[in-house]
C-alpha cells in the first residue's frame, strides 16, 4: 500500500510549555542522528493546548520535520463557550491534527458518538485531519466481540463525512490502555481490517484504501515491530511511551 505511516505521540495531560520545547528539540535531534526520514515515517506530537503555540515557534524557526496537533477541539466555531478551543485556532497554529473521541474524553467527560461526530465535522471544516479514536471496553468486549463496538462507534462518527475527507482511525481497545495489557498483533490487525471494510462500506473504497489506521494502547518500543507488520496498520498512537525522547523516537524507526 501507499500509505505512509504516521506515528503520534499523545502527551495527554504532560509536560508544560517549558518542558514541551526541551522534548521537542531533544526529539528532533534524535531523529536527526538516527537518520530519521519523515517522507517514510510521518511523526507527530500532539501536546496540551497551552504548548502548541511553543511548538509551532519551534517547528517553524527550526524548519524541523515534525508535525503537531491537539488533543480535542469544539464542535463550535466561536462564541461564548467557555474552555472550548476552537478549529480555526488549531489551524491558525498549524495543527496538522486533532485527536477526537480518546476513550478518556468519552469516559471522564461524556463525550458520545455524536458530539464525536460533530468535533470530526468540526475538525474538517476548520482544514484540521480529526484522528478519530475509536474501541472497545472490556465489558464490550466480552459481551459483542472484537470489532462491534468500535465499528459501530466509526459508522456513528462519520456520518455526513463526505468522501474525499483526509481522516486518520485510531483503533484503541479500552482495555489496553496505560495498563501495560496489550492487544496481540494478531488482536489489533483483525479489528483494524473491520475498521478498513467499514470505512469502504461508508466512505467508498478508496477512502478505505488511503485512510491511515493507527492502533493504540501500550504501545512501546519491544512492540511496535509486530504492529506495524500487520497490513492494515498504519502506524501508532502511543500515549505513555510517548514522554520518553528516547523510547518515541525508537518507536518512530519501529524498533
Ligand atoms: C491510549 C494510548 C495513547 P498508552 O490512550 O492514546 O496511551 O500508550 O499510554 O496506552
Amino acid at each position: 500500500n501507499t500509505r505512509t505511516p504516521l506515528i503520534a505521540g499523545n502527551w495527554k495531560m504532560n509536560l508544560d510549555h517549558l518542558q514541551a520545547i526541551a522534548f521537542v528539540q531533544k526529539l528532533a535531534w534524535t531523529l536527526k542522528d538516527a537518520g530519521h526520514k519523515y517522507t517514510d515515517v510521518e511523526v507527530s506530537v500532539f501536546p496540551p493546548f497551552t504548548d502548541i503555540r511553543s511548538v509551532q515557534n519551534l517547528v517553524e524557526a527550526d524548519k524541523l520535520e515534525l508535525a503537531y496537533g491537539a488533543q480535542d477541539v469544539s464542535i463550535y466555531d466561536s462564541g461564548a463557550y467557555t474552555g472550548e478551543i476552537p478549529g480555526g485556532f488549531l489551524k491558525a497554529l498549524g495543527c496538522s491534527y486533532v485527536i477526537i473521541g480518546h476513550s478518556e474524553r468519552r469516559q471522564y467527560h461524556g463525550e458520545s458518538d455524536e458530539i464525536v461526530g460533530n468535533k470530526v465535522k468540526a475538525a474538517l471544516k476548520h482544514g484540521v485531519v480529526p484522528v478519530l479514536c475509536v474501541g472497545e471496553t472490556e465489558a464490550e468486549l466480552e459481551e459483542f466481540g472484537p470489532s462491534a463496538v468500535p465499528v459501530a462507534q466509526l459508522k456513528k462518527a462519520l456520518e455526513g463525512v463526505s468522501q474525499d475527507a483526509d481522516i486518520v482511525i485510531a483503533y484503541e481497545p479500552v482495555w489496553a490502555i496505560g495498563t501495560g495489557k496489550v492487544a496481540t498483533e494478531e488482536q489489533a490487525e483483525a479489528v483494524c481490517a473491520a475498521i478498513r471494510v467499514a470505512l469502504g462500506e461508508v466512505l467508498g473504497e478508496a477512502a478505505a484504501q488511503r485512510t491511515r489506521i493507527l492502533y493504540g494502547g501500550s504501545v512501546k518500543a519491544n512492540n511496535i515491530a509486530g504492529f506495524m507488520r500487520q497490513p492494515n496498520i498504519d502506524g501508532a498512537l502511543v500515549g505513555g511511551a510517548s514522554l520518553d525522547v528516547a523510547e518515541f523516537s525508537s518507536i518512530a524507526r519501529f524498533q
